[in-house]
């Protein structure tokens, strides 16, 4: 039985489908601080910085596997520095914790590239580079992931790690990132609204289609544990782009798209994280390759909003 933590996320709504697609509708068992609406499957309301709570569910669906997904975003961490340093790390501890207690087989945690910061070269940005981040969410993901691979080699816990790119996809809507203007401006193009970005156009960062980050991480999962060669966490590229390519992208199929550019405290974060990602050792160690460029990611995401909008709107 495999607990998923986060599971009404942008990542984890899909993951769990991913996941209940895979092991059966009953292996899953998915959690999240509030109820989740019209949830199909196993569903339990949980703080994860509530061990004993979490450690019951654990006990009771006999888990294990743990996907730790809950966790505060790089945008919304910066309004409560310290509050985003505990939920983060807390929780992230307590999953640890129960995991040795229990035996737990394998533990997914998601880092970010956002661990990155002005020390390491903006382009390729290698797995090894020096790790200095500007905001407490990519502090938080430092230390985490150090924490994973401490976990492994001190007691032996299959901690296994992706330093993720911004995510894009149709399903959900992210929540306090700074990546999130390249899922809204979607939004914004199907219903003939003008986008106003907060960030600069010419700000290129790592990003990832939703059906390849979701693939990347049930291939890290599936690898076995003797190719697991990095127990940080692992870069992973996608592509990258910028606002304006995004919007050239959008224009070929909306032509009339109105953008406007009035960068915020977000464009000060973007500043500081990689423009690309080196993912040498996800494709060398368990064989990564992402599927998606733009102009597939601008199809896609256009084609399944439309549906979904019409849907909404019959
Ligand atoms: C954020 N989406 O913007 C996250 C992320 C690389 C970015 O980890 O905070």
């Amino acid at each position: 039985k495999i607990l998923i933590t986060g599971a009404g996320g942008q990542l984890g709504s899909v993951l769990v489908k991913a996941l209940q697609n895979k092991f059966g509708i009953d292996n899953i068992i998915a959690s999240d601080l509030y109820m989740l609406k019209d949830f199909d499957g196993i569903f339990e309301q949980l703080d994860a910085s509530d061990i004993s709570h979490l450690e019951t569910l654990v006990t009771k669906y006999k888990v294990t596997q743990i996907y730790h997904l809950a966790a505060i975003l790089s945008a919304k961490g910066e309004q409560n520095p310290i509050h985003t340093w505990n939920v983060n790390l807390n929780t992230w501890f307590n999953v640890l914790e129960i995991s040795v207690k229990h035996n737990i087989n394998k533990v997914f945690f998601p880092s970010s590239i956002a661990v990155f910061g002005d020390m390491a070269s903006k382009v390729h940005t290698a797995q090894d580079s020096f790790l200095n981040p500007s905001t407490v969410y990519g502090m938080s993901k430092t230390a985490g992931e150090n924490w994973g691979q401490y976990y492994f080699l001190k007691y032996g816990l299959d901690v296994r790690s992706l330093r993720y790119p911004g995510v894009i996809g149709y399903q959900s809507m992210p929540g306090g990132g700074t990546t999130d203007y390249a899922v809204e401006i979607y939004h914004k193009a199907i219903k003939n609204e003008a986008f106003e970005c907060y960030l600069k156009d010419d700000t290129s960062l790592p990003m990832i289609y939703m059906d390849d980050v979701i693939r990347a991480t049930l291939e890290l999962m599936d690898a076995p544990k003797a190719s697991i060669k990095i127990r940080t966490s692992y870069n992973l590229q996608g592509i990258s782009f910028t606002p304006k390519d995004i919007v050239n992208a959008i224009k070929t199929f909306y032509p009339n798209f109105k953008v406007t550019y009035k960068p915020d405290f977000r464009q000060d974060i973007a500043n500081n994280w990689p423009s690309s990602i080196d993912d040498t050792h996800a494709r060398t160690d368990w064989g990564w390759k992402p599927n998606y460029d733009l102009h597939a990611i601008t199809k896609d995401m256009l084609e399944q909003l439309e549906k979904k909008y019409n849907v909404l709107t019959q």
